[in-house]
C-alpha cells in the first residue's frame, strides 16, 4: 500500500533528494507468538477485534524514537488534520505514525505510548494506511526543497488563510470562453489585487468561516464588506431586504461566527 504511493512523484524524488526518510514497518513482524497475533477479541464481550499492545509497543521501541518524537495514532477519534498540525509536525525531525486498524487499539496504546492522535476527517477507513499517507503528503510538501521553489507553499490555499481563486492557462479562448481580459493585461498591480479579490470572494461564497482566521488588509476588509452587502454567502444563506438590515445580519453572521 505505501510503496505505490511514496515510490512516485513528489515524495519519490524528496526521498532521492535526501530530504525525507519514510520507512514502513509491518507489526505482524513484531509478534512474538507461532501465529504471529496482531489482535485479539475484546475484554467484555462484543463484536470486533482489537490490535493485541506487545507487537506495537515493540514496533515502536525498535525505531528508537527520540523522547520528543510524535508517537501519531491515527484514527477517526484524532485532532482534526489541518495545515496548521502539518506545520507543527513538518518542525520535527522525525515522526512515527501508527496505523489502527480493525475495530480498535488496546487502550494502553493510546494511554502509554502513543504522544497524540489524529483524524483526517468525519467519515471512517477501514484503516489508517491512507490517513497515514495523507499525512506524510501534507507534511513533506512543507520541507524545504521538497515543492521544487523554496517558497511554493507559502501561497497554499490555508497557507495565506483563504481559498485559491480562479487560475487560467492557454489557450487564450476556449469554446468561445475567454480568459478574463485583467490577466492578459500585463499591469501587475491590477493582477495582483483582482487575484486577491477573487480569493477573498471564493472564501466568502465557499467558507466563511475561514475568513475570521485569515489576515486581512484594510482594502480586504472593505472588498469584504462589498460582498457581504452583495448577499449572504452560499453557505449560509441570507435573503434581507434594505441596506441597513443587511448591514446588521452581516454583523450578526461574523459575530455567530467568532462565537462558533
Ligand atoms: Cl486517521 N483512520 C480511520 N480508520 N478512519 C478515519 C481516519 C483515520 N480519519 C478519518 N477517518
Amino acid at each position: 500500500m505505501f510503496a505505490s504511493y511514496f515510490g512516485e512523484s513528489m515524495l519519490k524524488r524528496a526521498q532521492e533528494a535526501g530530504l525525507v526518510h519514510i520507512t514502513t514497518h509491518n507489526i505482524r513482524d513484531y509478534a512474538t507468538d507461532k501465529h504471529r497475533t496482531t489482535d485479539d477479541t475484546t475484554y467484555g464481550g462484543g463484536a470486533g477485534m482489537v490490535l493485541k499492545p506487545e507487537p506495537l509497543f515493540a514496533a515502536v521501541a525498535a525505531l528508537h524514537p527520540t523522547p520528543t518524537t510524535p508517537i501519531i495514532l491515527l484514527t477517526p477519534q484524532g485532532r482534526p488534520f489541518s495545515h496548521a498540525v502539518a506545520q507543527e509536525l513538518a518542525a520535527h525531525e522525525e515522526m512515527v505514525l501508527v496505523c489502527g486498524r480493525y475495530e480498535g487499539v488496546d487502550e494502553r496504546v493510546r494511554e502509554h505510548l502513543i504522544t497524540a492522535e489524529i483524524s483526517i476527517g468525519d467519515y471512517v477507513l477501514t484503516g489508517g494506511e491512507l490517513a497515514a499517507m495523507v499525512v506524510v503528503d501534507a507534511v513533506a510538501r512543507l520541507i524545504p526543497g521538497v515543492l521544487g521553489a523554496e517558497t511554493a507553499a507559502d501561497d497554499d490555499s490555508y497557507a495565506t488563510g483563504l481559498l485559491e481563486g480562479a487560475q487560467y492557462t492557454r489557450p487564450e479562448i476556449f469554446q468561445g470562453w475567454a480568459v478574463p481580459a485583467v490577466l492578459r493585461s500585463g499591469h501587475g498591480a491590477n493582477i495582483g489585487r483582482w487575484r486577491r479579490e477573487q480569493a477573498l470572494r471564493r472564501t466568502w461564497q465557499r467558507r466563511p468561516e475561514l475568513l475570521l482566521t485569515a489576515v486581512l488588509t484594510e482594502e480586504d476588509k472593505r472588498f469584504l464588506a462589498v460582498l457581504a452587502g452583495e448577499g449572504g454567502s452560499e453557505k449560509w444563506k441570507v435573503k434581507v431586504k434594505g441596506e441597513k438590515c443587511r448591514r446588521l445580519l452581516t454583523y450578526f453572521y461574523f459575530s455567530l461566527l467568532t462565537f462558533y
